[in-house]
This record gives C-alpha cells, sequence and structure tokens, in this order.
C-alpha cells in the first residue's frame, strides 16, 4: 500500500519548476554569505551582479531532442543540467577562479562539472565558466541534489555574450563569415578590457600602497 507521500509521475512534473526555484534560491542564499564575507576580509565583492532564471518547458524539451534523449521526466531530472541557471558577473577573471575554489571546498553542494571556456573559447569567442553543481534540498522524506549551472564572467565577457545573443540569436542560419570573423575579433576586445582593468587596479594598489609608506617614513622622522 502507498503512503499519503508517493507521487504519480505527472505530479512530480508539476513540482518540478517549484523544487528548481527552491534550489536557486538555497544557491542564492548560499551567494550572499560569499558576498558578504568577502567584503569583509577583502575590502570588496567579487561578484558584481548575479542573475538566475528557469528554462522554459520549450526549451527544456527541444534540449532533450537536440541530445537524443526520450522526453520524460528520467531525462529531464537526470540528464538536463541548466533547467535552473545562474549567472555570476565578476570584475576580474581571478575573482571567477576564486570563486571556482571555494565552490569546490564546500560540503553542501557537489561539483558535477566544469567547462572552461576562458582558457578555451567557443569558435565565436563566446567566454564564460560553467559549472554544474548539485544543490541539496532537504524535503520532508529524503534530500533531493538538484542541478543547477552556473556561469561565471567578467563584465566585458558578460556585455560580448549579451550582445552576441541579441545580434545572433534569430539569425544563426545565415550569418556571413565575414561577420563571424568580426563577432570573434570583438571577443579578442573583451581580453584586452579585461586585461587593461587589471592592470589599472593594480598600479592602483601599487599606488596607494607606495603613499602608505612615504606617509610611514614621514612619520618616522
Ligand atoms: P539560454 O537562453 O541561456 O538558456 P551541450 O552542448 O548540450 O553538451 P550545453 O548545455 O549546450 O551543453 O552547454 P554549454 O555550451 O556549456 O552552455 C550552454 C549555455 O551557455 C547556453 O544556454 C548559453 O546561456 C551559454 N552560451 C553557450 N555558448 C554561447 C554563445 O556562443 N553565445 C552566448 N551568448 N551564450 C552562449 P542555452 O540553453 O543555449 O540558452
Amino acid at each position: 500500500s502507498n503512503s499519503g507521500m508517493m507521487s504519480t509521475p505527472n505530479e512530480q512534473v508539476k513540482q518540478l519548476p517549484t523544487l528548481y526555484q527552491l534550489a536557486l534560491e538555497e544557491l542564492e542564499t548560499k551567494f550572499k554569505v560569499i558576498r558578504s564575507e568577502w567584503k569583509h576580509r577583502n575590502g570588496y565583492s567579487p561578484i558584481e551582479h548575479i542573475k538566475t532564471r528557469l528554462k522554459e518547458p520549450k526549451s527544456i524539451i527541444s534540449k532533450c531532442e537536440r541530445k537524443g534523449l526520450p522526453v520524460n521526466l528520467d531525462s529531464i531530472v537526470n540528464k538536463i543540467y541548466d533547467i535552473a541557471g545562474m549567472r555570476i558577473v565578476c570584475a576580474f577573471v581571478k575573482d571567477i577562479y576564486s570563486i571556482l575554489e571555494h565552490l569546490k571546498s564546500r560540503e553542501d553542494l557537489r561539483i558535477v562539472e566544469i567547462k572552461d571556456y576562458i582558457d578555451k573559447p567557443k569558435p565565436n569567442g563566446y567566454q564564460s565558466l560553467h559549472v554544474i553543481v548539485q544543490v541539496p534540498l532537504v524535503l520532508f522524506e529524503d534530500i533531493r541534489w538538484i542541478y543547477v549551472e552556473i556561469q561565471m564572467r567578467t563584465l566585458a565577457m558578460d556585455f560580448w555574450a549579451s550582445m552576441e545573443h541579441i545580434i545572433f540569436y534569430k539569425y544563426e542560419e545565415q550569418v556571413p563569415p565575414h561577420v563571424v570573423n568580426e563577432l570573434t575579433d570583438a571577443a579578442k576586445a573583451v581580453d584586452m578590457l579585461d586585461r587593461k582593468m587589471l592592470e589599472l587596479r593594480k598600479e592602483i594598489l601599487n599606488y596607494n600602497h607606495q603613499d602608505w609608506m612615504d606617509r610611514d617614513i614621514f612619520t618616522m622622522n
């Protein structure tokens, strides 16, 4: 005899959006703590902003089809990792890798897969660090580990990806080759900007450090 808690596949499908939404909220809370602690320790937060989204049922179905998976509860829950998505935009590239190291060290998250499109950009120039994690949701009966795709990028990478999405989204089929080349060139400008901003930051930090040392010597006299 079934306990009252058993649910039919249909009921389980209905519950899915709620579970993914809750997993995103749990993860957002973890990042609130990370942000606040980082700010206390280093004087600035490595995170510029965070956005979350749930994948539309239509996109979930077409992703199953694209990957040659049957469209059923099992594939959706166990094979599609980006139904819940979180995008974290950082000021500097090194902040992204610091966050990654931190995520790896946590016991309340499982790292499933890391795709480093910063180290190896996509052919069009797309850069981001994608981390598939599982977030635990403590339910009455058990703990459900829910997949979430975290995309981490710098402000410059986010600008490029957002523009690429706006410009090319609908024209995927017939983009002239020279336009693709120019898009990839524009991605090099992203790299250049990220490096330039890091240099400027280093200069500012050195400058203030120098200033502080001068004052120190002055007071010692
Ligand atoms: P949306 O609208 O963001 O939901 P797979 O190829 O299936 O094994 P998958 O999931 O394609 O793996 O992995 P990938 O390529 O690591 O990540 C896909 C997501 O990254 C996309 O989600 C985009 O958000 C983003 N992305 C990947 N490549 C590009 C790109 O060239 N330009 C832009 N602007 N975004 C990119 P969705 O589901 O495609 O779209």
